[in-house]
């Protein structure tokens, strides 16, 4: 089958920025959740050994958040160029909101904020939709934990995503700083021919212009963008 019959492969990185406009807190932005709280006492297996409790707290709070959040347009749009494209999404965010949009391949770095695993066993995993408290056993027995990837953890999906960016025609990178790694390193797989957009409120520094189109405006604006230029001005949904 040649191209235009075959579904060209759209391959999407997201950060906190695209959940930026449905009231989630980023990380580094002024007010950003690393604001209130160091990395080391909240994101790491040692703050695990030390204070369980202040990181189911932690935990419990952002998932209330998450629930209580409404997929915005920038979700929305990516999730309607599935009519158009193959489209893999690989988001750093534990948040649920691209599936909620309506996201059908979507790639979770960092793992699952709706998700808690076993304390003692990552790879048993079971839904999550409340609160966890000190005490709550994994099937296991185990003291049950979010299902998050933690600083010093290995990350989920890392050769599927891998994968999936070899093989992009098109490749956007929305609301991310570039800065956690081995996930800012997925644009290093990305093809050469590969079109490449990137939307942030603030294009890092580090991105050369020569390939990237940068759009320096919110996820939802720079997706309304990108969408008319992909599909043509098509309303979204008709
Ligand atoms: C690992 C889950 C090894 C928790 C997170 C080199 C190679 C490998 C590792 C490292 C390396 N160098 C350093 C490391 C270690 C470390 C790391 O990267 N540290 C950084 C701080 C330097 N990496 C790790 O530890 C990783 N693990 O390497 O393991 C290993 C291997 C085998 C066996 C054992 C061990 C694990 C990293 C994962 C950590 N967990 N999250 C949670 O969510 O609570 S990371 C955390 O940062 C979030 O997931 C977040 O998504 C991620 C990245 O942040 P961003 O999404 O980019 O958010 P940020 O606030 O930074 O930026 C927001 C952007 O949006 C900004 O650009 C802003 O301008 C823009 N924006 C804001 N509003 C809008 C907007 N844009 C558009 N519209 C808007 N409205």
């Amino acid at each position: 089958m040649n191209q235009s019959d075959q579904q060209r492969h759209l391959v999407v990185l997201t950060g906190a920025g695209v959940s930026a406009e449905s009231g989630l807190q980023t990380f580094r932005d002024a007010g950003g959740l690393w604001e209130g709280h160091s990395v080391y006492e909240v994101a790491t297996p040692e703050a695990w050994r030390e204070n369980p409790r202040l990181v189911l707290d932690f935990y419990n709070a952002r998932r209330r958040m998450v629930r209580d959040a409404k997929p915005n347009l920038a979700h929305t749009l990516l999730a309607q160029l599935e009519d158009h494209f193959q489209v893999t999404i690989v988001t750093q965010n534990i948040d649920d909101l691209h599936e909620r949009a309506g996201s059908t391949d979507v790639m979770h770095l960092h793992g699952e904020i709706a998700k808690a695993q076993s304390a003692d066993d990552p790879s048993l995993i079971v839904e999550c939709d409340g609160d966890i408290k000190w005490r709550d056993s994994a099937p296991d027995g185990a003291q049950l934990r979010p299902h998050v990837v933690w600083f010093g953890e290995p990350i989920l999906k890392w050769p599927e995503a891998t994968q999936a960016a070899q093989a992009a025609d098109l490749f956007i990178v929305i609301g991310t700083s570039l800065q956690v790694y081995p996930a800012a390193g997925l644009l290093e797989y990305v093809p050469r021919h590969c079109t490449r957009y990137l939307i942030d409120r603030e294009i890092p520094a580090r991105y050369d212009v020569d390939h990237f189109r940068l759009l320096a405006t919110s996820a939802t604006a720079g997706m309304q963008e990108v969408y008319k230029e992909l599909v043509g001005d098509a309303r979204p949904g008709t």
